[in-house]
This record gives C-alpha cells, sequence and structure tokens, in this order.
C-alpha cells in the first residue's frame, strides 16, 4: 500500500478546445492553447492497496458516475489494479466552467502513477491525462502550452507541449464569477452536440489551426494586442457552434454579458484586456498584472467574487 498526494493547477484555454475525432480516447478535433494558473487548485490523495474502492470530492462520497469515471481512469493505469481510495479537493467551484476537471485528471495522473511505482515522464502522464479529460493534457506543465491534435489513431502524439514557464510574461487572467451552479450540459455532450448539428462546426474545425498558430507566435512575441484578438475570435467562434447547435447550447448568464461589455468599455478606453468563456458563465480576462485590479474593480460589481490569478506551475507530488 503507498500514498501519494500530487496538486495541479487549472489552465484555460487562450485557443479553444471544442470537438473531438475520437470520443472514447477524448482525442480533439482541434488544437489548442492554454495558460495554466496559480491560485486555484485541486490536491489529490490516491491510496494505491485500500480494503475497497472509495472516492471522496470536497469532503464527501462522490456521486456514482463522478465515481465511475474515477475508477474507470485507474483501470487505464493498470487493469489488474487493487482497490484504491482517492482523496480530491478543489479550493474552487466544481463542474462550474473553472477547469476542474483539467486540474483534476492531471493531479490524479500524477498521484496514482507515482502510488504504482511507473514512469511519471510529463508527456506519458499527459497522454494518460487526456483520456480523463482533454483539457488535462495541458495542465501538467505550468505556464503556456499546447496541445496538438496529433495524427495517430491510438492519440500517442495527442499531448501537451510546454511553450514557456509562468515566469516568460507578467500577464494575468482576472476571473469573475458569476454563478456557482454546476453546469447544466457536461463538456463532452456539448462538443458532441455541436459536431453532429450545428451548421458551423466545419468551419471553426478549419480555422483552429491558422489560430494556434498565431497565438503561439504572439506568446513568444510577448504580444498582448496579438495574443488577445485570437482568443476572442477562438472563444467566440466556439461559442457560436454551441448557440447554432440543436437545441441551442448557451452557457452565458445576464452577468457573463454584462461583464463582457464591461471589459470592452474598458478597451475602448485604451486598456489592453481580453475576455475569453469556456463551458460555463464565467468571464476571464487577460490582461498585464499591472491592470488586473483596474479590471477586478471594473468586473466586481457584476458578479459574485472576482479572483486575479497570475500564469502558475507544474502539476507536483507534495507527499
Ligand atoms: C478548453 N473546454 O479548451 C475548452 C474550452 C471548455 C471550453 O476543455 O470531454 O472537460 O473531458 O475532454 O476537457 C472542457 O472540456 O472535456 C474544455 P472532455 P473537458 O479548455
Amino acid at each position: 500500500m503507498t500514498t501519494v498526494t500530487a496538486t495541479a493547477h487549472p489552465n484555460i484555454a487562450l485557443v479553444k478546445y471544442w470537438g473531438k475525432r475520437d470520443l472514447p480516447l477524448n482525442l480533439p478535433a482541434v488544437p489548442s492553447l492554454s495558460l495554466t494558473l496559480d491560485g486555484f487548485e485541486t490536491r489529490t490523495t490516491v491510496t494505491w492497496g485500500a480494503d475497497h474502492d472509495v472516492f471522496e470530492l470536497d469532503g464527501v462520497p462522490a456521486d456514482a458516475k463522478a465515481a465511475a469515471k474515477v475508477f474507470a481512469f485507474l483501470d487505464l493505469i493498470d487493469p489488474k489494479r487493487p482497490p484504491c481510495k482517492v482523496v480530491s479537493a478543489n479550493d474552487f467551484p466544481t463542474g462550474a466552467g473553472l477547469a476542474s476537471s483539467a486540474s483534476a485528471f492531471a493531479a490524479l495522473a500524477l498521484a496514482a502513477s507515482t502510488a504504482r511505482g511507473d514512469d511519471v515522464d510529463p508527456t506519458r502522464l499527459s497522454v494518460l491525462a487526456r483520456q480523463g479529460s482533454g483539457s488535462a493534457c495541458r495542465s501538467l506543465w505550468g505556464g503556456f502550452v499546447e496541445w496538438r491534435a496529433g495524427e495517430h489513431p491510438d492519440g500517442v502524439d495527442s499531448h501537451g507541449l510546454p511553450l514557456a514557464g509562468p515566469d516568460h510574461w507578467d500577464v494575468s487572467m482576472v476571473v469573475a464569477v458569476v454563478s456557482t451552479a454546476h453546469k447544466p450540459v457536461g463538456s463532452t455532450d456539448g462538443m458532441e452536440r455541436a459536431r453532429l448539428t450545428s451548421p458551423l462546426y466545419d468551419t471553426w474545425v478549419a480555422q483552429a489551426q491558422g489560430d494556434v498558430d498565431v497565438g503561439r507566435d504572439a506568446i513568444f512575441a510577448r504580444d498582448l494586442d496579438g495574443l488577445g484578438r485570437v482568443m476572442e475570435a477562438s472563444t467566440y467562434k466556439m461559442h457560436a457552434t454551441m448557440h447554432t447547435s440543436a437545441p441551442p447550447l448557451m452557457y452565458w448568464q445576464p452577468a457573463s454579458l454584462a461583464c463582457l461589455h464591461t471589459v470592452w468599455a474598458l478597451r475602448a478606453g485604451g486598456l489592453s484586456a481580453w475576455t475569453t468563456m469556456d463551458a460555463g458563465p464565467q468571464v476571464k480576462v487577460l490582461c498585464r498584472s499591472a491592470d488586473a485590479a483596474t479590471v477586478a474593480d471594473a468586473l466586481r460589481p457584476h458578479a459574485m467574487a472576482v479572483h486575479m490569478l497570475r500564469p502558475g506551475g507544474p502539476a507536483r507530488i507534495v507527499s
């Protein structure tokens, strides 16, 4: 019996992942770029060899669906594994569009593989974490990460690649939390709905590689306006595939829209601040760290909570 605790941070996509070419393996239809964030964290303890399978999430026994997902993931690591105990906690809202599944499966991949005594090379763990939740493959690394779509049918070339560490660029992501309700439609179902029904889906897929190429160059050049422009373009093309799905899928709430217009008004006044949204109502704003407090003050009247987050580090073992 071995017990290991690992932590990982969520990541927010700068160029988005939305759509799968292989559902069971979480192989993406599009490449993506992300920023791993400090401040929010998942902490997961795995005991490899327990009396029976147990999964506790945020201090209580997890529901059957979440538990089944976690134990199926441990079966990928070892189909003949012993019963395991997994205790995981997020210090931010779970399942509300704040990338909790990304940090969750990155921390779980690292803790469980270490507890089993496996090789914990981050690229190998990234391939593994992707099978738990696609975006988790980007949370093994800190800073700016690319996830290439890959070509192999088994997904061996579909994993994160570190582009630049957290100290590369002094930017912040200001996160306006407008609702902590669990999302009504999960990302996997939303992506499939868009793939199967949105008339915009093929255009979305066709333009993604170009957006990643522009975004990567902007990251290397520390060009905030360039990165912000392509991040907003990717964000609203992705949401357009959701809005034009049948039935339509809209994660936005009235407060989300108020936040977007607030940021665009700041930008009209000369501040370089750029919006993004994921599969939930929260609004995230990329800006220089020196401008984060100004952005946060402007968003506060519309939000339940506002967080100013800097680039974060990689998933790591803590004990
Ligand atoms: C992203 N999202 O790139 C995009 C933008 C949400 C919108 O990755 O089905 O939880 O487990 O692979 O990774 C959320 O999707 O989905 C996500 P699965 P995941 O961050």
